[in-house]
């Protein structure tokens, strides 16, 4: 069994995607970061770094007990584990990876990044917002064109693409139009319609809480609430 650490939000998503995905049996461990849940103690010790999500596997490599942050590691280890969603030759793995690490180190700081002045910001910042926008939309414009001809960014369904929906999926909030990259919104569409995504996106709905209209979680998130 797999204990899941996480809040509703793209980094969680990748995961719960996964999740539902492989079929492994879990369980949802709510983290409230508009509470300030992720410093606790406890969670500490999961990830000394306080993002969510994390997991612990109780039933790892050798019956060991494997605890993993970075969403990049988690989807990495669950493919491995369930044979999954990364492919058998080693040039098609790689081929993932380097698209898993684009996203973890591009697509998915960036748009929260975009995210946060475009969206977010009480104190509008032009500098910053046309900045993040802007190499929101080159980065977009990147997945474009890997998808001009393929379904998905690594010809079969991966990991690749699981930790690249939930960011594309709020494109809005960054900034951007989903159908100004048409290849993009058609892979977009075709994830979506998976039922395994459908689950994903699911958990934890109920607490989600808008940022934008509570001061106490901006406060908790970004350490700055709005003036009134
Ligand atoms: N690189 C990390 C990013 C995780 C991350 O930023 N998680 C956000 C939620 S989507 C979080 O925990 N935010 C709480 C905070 O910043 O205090 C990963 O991929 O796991």
């Amino acid at each position: 069994m797999i204990d899941l650490y996480t809040w509703f939000c793209p980094n969680g998503h990748k995961v719960h995607i996964m999740l539902e995905e492989t079929g492994l049996i879990y369980e949802v461990n709510p983290v409230a970061i508009v509470a300030g849940a992720q410093f606790s103690d406890t969670f500490t010790q999961l990830n000394p770094n306080n993002k969510v999500p994390a997991i612990v596997d109780h039933d790892g490599l050798n019956g060991a007990t494997v605890s993993l942050f970075e969403t990049g590691a988690i989807l990495l280890y669950l493919a491995r584990k369930t044979g999954q969603f990364l492919p058998s030759d080693e040039n098609g793995q790689w081929n993932v990876v380097q698209w898993l690490m684009w996203q973890m180190g591009g697509l998915g700081p960036m748009m929260g990044q975009a995210e946060h002045f475009f969206h977010h910001a009480d104190k509008k910042d032009e500098y910053a917002t046309e900045r993040y926008v802007r190499e929101t939309s080159r980065l977009l414009n990147v997945l474009e064109r890997q998808l001009a001809d393929r379904d998905y960014i690594c010809q079969d369904y991966s990991i690749a693409d699981m930790a690249c929906f939930p960011w594309v999926r709020i494109n809005k909030l960054c900034g951007q139009r989903i159908s100004n990259f048409p290849n993009v919104a058609q892979w977009y569409g075709r994830i979506r319609e998976r039922p395994a995504v459908a689950r994903g996106l699911d958990i934890l709905k109920d607490h989600y809480v808008e940022i934008a209209e509570s001061p106490k979680a901006k406060r908790q998130l970004f350490g700055s609430v709005a003036q009134s």
